[in-house]
């Protein structure tokens, strides 16, 4: 067994650059994955972690939030990033109280996150006390016990905040939520918050559920597919598959991205034979190289073009029954879509007229109409109105509650989107609130809490000093750095429930805690027995996942017997919610959730059946919409666009191939072109002759944020490598979590409070 972590330290500036790949996995990816496993995990755990991945007795890979197709699990249903997502957890590398003894909390800070993400597993819980200079370990009822007790102190509970990752299993995230609604808050903020909230609130408004309303077989039966502002090649490779089945069934796809990305251009899949041997299938049929932030006026330019159709030729393009019967506003919103400016679509949009009428024809043929999205669109100051221009536009075709069409907005974190079920929302709504109170009798807070962007200003501002995360990265993850690790560091107390080292460790209140918890892939035996949990996909799917492998270290736990411990040790043993029970057997949890969470009766027979069941979706199933109207809602939304300012940049950050959120797995970007480095930024190439730089040299990136008063605030971040690039005009990317200094905090989308990661103004700054 490894211990005490690796020493050596790598160039991390050592930067190549070959040009971008065209097309996504085949064999190299198949290599790395093996390579990758048995590196972090030996030979036979890597076997046996990688067959039991996905599978109907395995464990939910970690990865991704994209679902299996049921019935048709096959072996080996993993992809390379799934398998180094679970190569990073199952790791046999660990790190206890000998690693902290040797490494102060200074030095470490002085690491790279891909340095700190390679040290192991952690082992023990940890705590470093005010003043100290390392982490020492500390027993488990201790760092309960201290943690209860910062909190009894608080003047009131919305001085504590409770942030969620999307990893946590249902089981976890519901005791989690119960456990902070009993102590008297709803600061709970979550990687949702950063990453598909914008969707949660124009589905909401525009459909009543802030969910997708489509399948797998769906998307397998779908005429036409378009693909926005995501990345499936890196992110969701799973989906290629899905995607291929479509084309091989008629379907066209449409790629919809600044970047022409490998996997939507063509797509090897290695888990079969012409994948491994062949050219690879091209998935899209066609490519829009739209600017960022160009995705509203798309939109709305493709309804103008629709409706105009409509009007040449009545009863071809709208389905007026559909919305006669089902929605409501679509006059009003039919009058501000034919006053779309197309000059303005084409400004914004980077593309030629041609394009859009193609793509308009496209969407006029299609009986059955899918559109995908992701981060591309979220996190946009205009993500909402973005989102619900989308949703527009299939709406007036019809495209909702029918098999083969709807909306996929295709969720990032494998359970991101069950933890929000279950009742991680700093808002959730009234039903759900009674239901909890009344299956416990306690009285949860009414007052809604602080998303991450609040949680992070009411740290600032000295409004929360106990932070409390269950999983992610929080420092690492959210904007402004600077910001944020101040406002941490003014908490009193820090507690991070995590398997790996990673930057949230370093930057902590007065005291701060680690607490060591199990993953997926481990062995639970909570309470003596082989427990279970449950997650849920992209598409409202739930199954279980069984983690087989024996945990590296006896002193981990579960991430329900750590709230469960820790709500012990807050409330008393004689609480009215049956903590102990609950951690000891988690059928418990789920009989109460079945109780409280519409959807989810019958919930432990239900959850054993071989695939699982998928939970009801109004509009998906019976074309019934849960709005304020009570029907579909046509949405008029202003058209926002991003011009570029002369002489600057505007910057998306994203994910490189090598990467896991704020979790490095390695220093290439194969499908980019790029190896060796992460400090990067890809240029259109004019844009680099016309800054007066070349290819490859150093530039500083300055982003500016016009304050309210006048004036111009400036953030930095240092050395990156011009990398010339297809994207477009004033257009340039980088990876994130790097340049998260760059993003101010109250540089957020409108309604959904979500970060705006895709576009921050810049200048490149010659290096002093
Ligand atoms: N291997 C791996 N898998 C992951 C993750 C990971 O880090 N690594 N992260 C997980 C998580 S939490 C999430 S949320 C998802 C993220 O999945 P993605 O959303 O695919 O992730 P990003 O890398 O942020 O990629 C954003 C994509 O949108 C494009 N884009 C940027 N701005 C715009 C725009 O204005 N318009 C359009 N049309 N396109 C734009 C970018 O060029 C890029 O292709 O992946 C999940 N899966
Ligand atoms: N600039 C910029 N910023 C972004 C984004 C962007 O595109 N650009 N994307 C945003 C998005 S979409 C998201 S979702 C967030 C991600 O934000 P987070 O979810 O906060 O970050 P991760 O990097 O996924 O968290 C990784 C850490 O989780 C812990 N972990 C892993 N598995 C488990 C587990 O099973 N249990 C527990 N307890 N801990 C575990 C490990 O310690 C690991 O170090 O980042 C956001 N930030
Ligand atoms: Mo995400």
């Amino acid at each position: 067994m490894e211990t005490g972590g690796i020493e050596q330290d790598i160039d991390e500036n050592d930067i190549v650059v070959s040009g971008e790949k065209t097309y996504a996995a085949g064999v190299p990816a198949v290599l790395v994955s093996l390579r990758r496993g048995v590196e972090q995990m030996g030979a036979v755990r890597t076997v046996r972690t990688l067959s039991a991945l996905n599978q109907r007795t395995g464990f939910d890979c970690p990865g991704c939030a994209w679902p299996e197709t049921p019935g048709h699990r096959k072996h080996a249903e993993f992809c390379e990033n799934g398998a180094k997502a679970v190569a990073e957890e199952a790791t046999k590398r660990q790190i206890g109280p000998d690693f902290f003894a040797a490494h102060s909390v200074a030095e470490l800070s002085e690491r790279t996150d891909y340095w700190l993400g390679r040290q192991g597993r952690l082992t023990h819980p940890m705590v470093l006390r005010p003043g100290a200079t390392h982490y020492e370990p500390i027993d488990w009822d201790a760092a309960l016990q201290l943690i209860a007790d910062e909190l009894r102190a608080l003047a009131s509970p919305d001085e504590a905040a409770f942030y969620t990752s999307g990893r946590t299993s249902n089981e976890a995230a519901f005791v989690y939520q119960l456990m902070i609604r009993s102590f008297g808050t709803n600061n709970m903020p979550d990687c949702s918050n950063l990453c598909h909230e914008s969707s949660g609130t124009a589905l909401q408004e525009s459909i009543g559920i802030g969910k997708g309303s489509v399948s797998v077989p769906d998307l397998e039966n779908a005429d036409l597919i378009l693909i926005a502002g995501q990345n499936p090649g890196t992110n969701h490779p799973r989906m290629l598959s899905v995607l291929e089945k479509a084309k091989a069934n008629g379907a066209s796809v449409i790629a919809i991205n600044p970047l022409p990305e490998a996997g939507l251009l063509r797509f090897k899949d290695p888990q079969k034979v012409h994948g491994v041997i062949g050219d690879g299938v091209v998935i899209a049929d066609d490519f829009l190289q739209i600017r960022l932030g160009g995705d509203q006026a798309l939109f709305q330019g493709l309804a103008r073009l629709l409706l105009e159709a409509e009007d040449r030729a009545p009863g071809t393009v709208l389905d007026t029954a559909f919305i006669a019967d089902h929605c409501a506003g679509f006059d009003a919103w039919a009058d501000h879509v034919r006053r779309v400016d197309l000059d303005t679509v084409l400004a914004a949009t980077g593309l030629t007229r041609a394009q859009l009428d193609a793509t308009a024809a496209a969407l006029i043929a299609s009986k059955k109409t899918i559109i995908c999205w992701a981060m591309g669109l979220t996190q946009q100051t205009h993500g909402v109105a973005t989102i619900s221009d989308a949703t527009n536009l299939l709406l007036m075709q019809g495209m909702m509650g029918k098999p083969g069409a709807g909306v996929c907005p295709v969720r990032g974190h494998s359970n991101v989107q069950g933890d929000r079920t279950m009742g991680i929302w700093e808002k959730a709504p009234e039903t759900f609130l009674a239901a909890l109170d009344t299956e416990f009798g306690i009285s949860s807070p009414r007052r809604h809490g602080y998303d991450a962007v609040e949680a992070i200003r009411a740290m600032r501002d000295g409004r929360v000093s106990v932070f409390m995360a269950m999983g992610g990265n929080f420092v690492a993850a959210t904007p402004d750095t600077e910001v944020t690790e101040a406002a941490l560091r003014r908490c009193s107390l820090t507690v991070q429930v995590s398997t790996k080292l990673n930057r949230s460790h370093l930057v902590g209140g007065r005291t701060a805690v680690i607490l060591p918890s199990l993953g997926r892939t481990d062995k639970d035996r909570t309470g003596g027995r082989t427990q279970v949990v449950s997650v849920e996909d992209s598409m409202s799917a739930v199954h279980l996942s069984r983690g087989g492998l024996t945990p590296v270290s006896e002193h981990l736990r579960s991430e329900v017997a750590i709230v469960c411990g820790l709500a012990v040790a807050l409330f008393g043993s004689d609480h009215r919610v049956p903590w102990a029970e609950f951690a000891a057997d988690y059928d418990r949890i789920r009989d109460a959730i079945a109780r409280v969470v519409p959807g989810f009766g019958d919930f432990n027979r239900r959850v054993r059946e071989p695939d699982g069941f998928v939970l009801p979706h109004p509009p998906r199933d019976e074309r019934r919409f849960a709005t304020a109207t009570g029907k579909a809602n046509f949405v008029v939304n202003e058209l926002h666009w991003l011009p570029v300012p002369q002489g600057r940049l505007i910057l998306q950050t994203m994910r490189s191939h090598d990467q896991y959120n704020t979790t490095i797995y390695g220093l290439d970007d194969r499908y980019r072109g790029v190896k060796g480095g992460r400090r990067v930024v890809f240029c259109h190439p004019d844009d680099i002759t016309e800054a007066g730089f070349r290819a490859g040299d150093r530039v500083d990136l300055v982003s500016e944020w016009p304050l309210p008063g006048g004036g111009v605030e400036e953030r930095h971040a240092a050395d990156f490598r011009l990398v010339p690039y297809p994207t477009p005009r004033g257009n340039a990317a980088a990876y994130y979590p790097e340049t998260n200094p760059l993003v101010p905090l109250d540089h957020v989308a409108r309604r959904s409070n979500t970060p705006v990661s895709k576009a921050i103004t810049v200048r490149l700054q010659r290096r002093s």
